[in-house]
């Protein structure tokens, strides 16, 4: 365990590591967080929403995708999930009764541009859904934080042209999704995030090919596909997309409605396998270039990593002069999701045509055989919240001090979905998990400087865990789907407010 005041262990590396200076022994730095710090909880509108076709909703890429068998554990899809569309009421009275004073959701673009297209018509009650929605929230007085696109592409953009693989369209059609969100709710919401984890909708969705769309270059799982390419060209279209909606916002709302817009970046920590190999030491710094970096370093710096042309080549787009200078300075906010950390371990052979790791095996124990953390209903999900301190500051030392918002943070729990009602609710481990990593994030800001403004929960509600189906629950909240979506917070849910007001400041 480390004490509150050690630097996190990866800084020890480092030669000229300067400690912050002690003012005075009643100003010792100390695990806290700032006075106005927003916490509450997310979720995403694909996985709790249902109502699928209601008021003139059509088919986004995970309706159809999931229509498709053996791609879902279950069989399952997001027809019903949680029935939110249908019960805003009482998912606004659970947050309040849990004392957020955030919720981040997500926009289903379909729901609001049913065909998804610049030319294509806006529909109107969906578009009224998310604003009577937004009214609500702030009628109760928790702050909205909007999601633009969390993975559902409306499918009719994805057969028209292929989504992100068309970057003259895409990003087009995205910019005008965004403007008429801005123009119907920009002036109640002040927090606005482009795009989820961009790096899932690429690699799972166009190389891997276990997310919609399903294509990848594995022709026992898609007729079409090339996973050498396709995910480098839909990850540059998103980022494109986030710069030119971003220069929207900024062009046309910013000064009248005084919010703020950014990404959210998926990025787990990691360790070397064996500390003592240079190689995995290389190793390590490359998987979080080609996992963070990839989105991060364009919208900080303007270029791709070298790490990433170095092994990508010319399947990496480049950025034209016009392009680099427009994605450039691109966050008002880094929106940091956060889960695990795994082990990193160099592979010897040259980088195969379709990775997207950084060539190296992702692993869950090291070298001497010890795991990071204990085992979850998530295979890649390994608790161990001292990774968190250290990506927080690995984040603000790469990129300038950014604000950091953490978006997501939470766990499932190894057989969670097998126990009974009763059990689920005494969620010691989650509770356990929510402790540690708020704590190790507290010592990020108080002790270390990080400079984080907020903290969202994943999930408020257990919810469709995309390809895994309905039988992992990353809910602080049961949801009973035999007894009519019936909602039940667990124990970690109720604790999250007393965890929060031990930490944050009062004055
Ligand atoms: C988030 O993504 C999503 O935003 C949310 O919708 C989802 O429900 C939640 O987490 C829980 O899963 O070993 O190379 O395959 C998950 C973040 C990032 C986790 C990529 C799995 C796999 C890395 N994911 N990671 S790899």
């Amino acid at each position: 365990m480390e004490t509150a005041k050690a630097a996190p262990s990866w800084r020890h590396t480092k030669a000229d590591v300067v400690q912050p200076p002690i003012l005075s022994t009643t100003s010792m730095p100390e695990a806290s967080l700032p006075k106005d710090f927003l916490w509450g909880f997310a979720t995403a509108s694909y996985q709790i929403e249902g109502a699928v076709h209601a008021d003139g909703r059509l088919d986004s890429i995970w309706d159809t995708f999931c229509r498709k068998p053996g791609k879902i554990a279950d069989g399952s899809s997001g027809e019903v999930a949680c029935d939110s569309y249908n019960r805003t009421g009482e998912d606004i009275a659970l947050l309040k009764d849990l004392g957020a004073k955030a919720y981040r959701f997500s926009l289903s673009w379909s729901r609001i541009i049913p065909l998804g297209g610049r030319n294509d018509p806006v529909n109107q009650p969906g578009l009224d859904f998310y604003v009577k929605f937004v009214d609500d929230l702030l009628a109760a007085g928790i702050v909205p934080m909007v999601t633009l696109f969390h993975w559902d592409l409306p499918d009719a953009l994805d057969k028209r042209y292929g989504g992100p693989l068309n970057k003259e369209e895409f990003t087009q059609d995205f910019v005008h999704y965004a403007r008429t969100v801005f123009e119907a709710m920009g002036s109640r919401v002040k927090h606005w995030i482009t795009f989820n984890e961009p790096w899932c909708s690429a690699v799972l969705g166009y190389n891997v090919g276990v997310f919609a769309p399903g294509r990848t270059s594995d022709r026992s799982k898609s007729e079409e596909g090339d996973s050498s390419t396709e995910c480098w060209i839909a990850g540059h279209s998103m980022l494109l997309a986030h710069a030119m909606a971003v220069k929207v916002y900024r062009d046309e709302f910013k000064e009248r409605d005084g919010g703020e817009i950014g990404i959210t970046l998926n990025g787990d920590w990691c360790e070397p396998w064996d500390t003592d190999d240079p190689a995995d030491v290389e190793a390590w710094q490359r998987r979080l270039e080609f996992v963070i970096g990839w989105f991060a370093d364009p919208i900080y710096f303007g270029h791709y990593p070298a790490s990433m042309k170095r092994q990508l080549g010319d399947r990496l787009p480049n950025f034209t002069p016009d392009e680099a200078e427009l994605i450039k300075g691109t966050n008002d906010f880094y929106g940091m999701n956060h889960y695990c950390t795994n082990y990193i371990r160099h592979r010897s052979d040259p980088a195969d045509a379709n990775d997207f790791g950084g060539n190296v095996d992702v692993l869950q124990e090291n070298k001497a055989g010890e795991a990071i953390g204990p085992p979850t209903q998530a295979v890649w999900l390994r608790p161990y919240a001292q990774g968190f301190r250290k990506l927080l500051n690995w984040i603000s030392e790469r990129y300038g001090g950014p604000k950091i918002y953490v978006t997501e943070n939470g766990t499932c729990i190894l057989g969670e979905n097998d126990k009974s009602r009763e059990e689920i609710l005494e969620d010691e481990f989650r509770v356990w998990y929510f402790r540690t990593y708020i704590q190790a994030m507290a010592e990020a800001v108080g002790v270390d400087g990080v400079d984080v403004r907020g903290y969202l929960a994943w999930s408020l509600l257990d919810n469709f865990e995309w390809a895994d189906g309905y039988g992992t629950r990353f809910g602080a909240t049961y949801v009973d789907y035999e007894g009519g979506q019936k909602r039940y917070p667990k124990k970690s849910a109720k604790t999250l407010r007393e965890i929060f007001e031990g930490l944050i400041k009062k004055e």
